[in-house]
């Protein structure tokens, strides 16, 4: 009887172990996303007089066999784009995440997020310098209504994303992989 019991039990769990991961998938709304494991349709940001280079690269990487690399040969600005055909509603649940990568032999300055609305104008969000961990992935996950600056008001809407490396130096190096833009609710 006991035994039977904590079969019982272990099947109730299971179930709703199951009912979870559904219900969570189902609920959480992916708008854009990018592992880049079918090539590389971003922009590069880089102005007119200094020297970069995007493309993909298979190591490192944090998923699959690619990711994407920015490697800003010379000057100061070097970023990656992508400007999205779907214009997104900002809901106060939007988040975008991404994992980075910056090799210790050729560190960046800071790391600009930066979300565009319809207006054209920016949001930010900056991960300092002397906080970026070189050599490993990193995870950043921004909600778009309260991380950035200003923050995106609610009904607003996304046109585009930009990741960047900032006040960066000669041979900066940037990698990212696996963004996510989505509602998750
Ligand atoms: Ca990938």
């Amino acid at each position: 009887m006991c035994k039977r019991k904590v079969l019982l039990c272990c099947f109730v769990m299971a179930i709703a172990l199951v009912g979870y991961i559904f219900v969570r998938s189902a609920i959480a709304e992916v708008l854009f996303s990018d592992d880049f494991e079918k090539g590389n349709n971003w922009e590069l940001v880089v102005k007119p007089q200094e020297k970069a280079e995007q493309f993909l690269v298979t190591n490192p990487v944090h998923g699959g066999k690619y990711a994407l690399k920015n490697h800003l040969i010379s000057g100061e600005i070097c970023g990656f784009k992508k400007m999205l055909g779907l214009e997104v509603p900002a809901e106060s649940i939007t988040t975008l995440s991404f994992w980075y990568y910056v090799p210790s032999a050729e560190p960046v300055g800071n790391i600009i997020v930066r979300v565009r609305d319809m207006s054209l104008e920016f949001h930010d969000f900056y991960i300092q310098g002397d906080k970026i961990n070189f050599d490993k992935w990193e995870f950043v996950s921004l909600n778009v209504s309260k991380d950035l600056t200003p923050p995106f008001v609610v009904g607003d809407m996304i046109v585009g994303i930009e990741i960047g490396n900032p006040n960066s130096h000669d041979n900066s190096i940037l990698i990212i992989d696996d963004v996510i833009l989505e509602n998750k609710k």
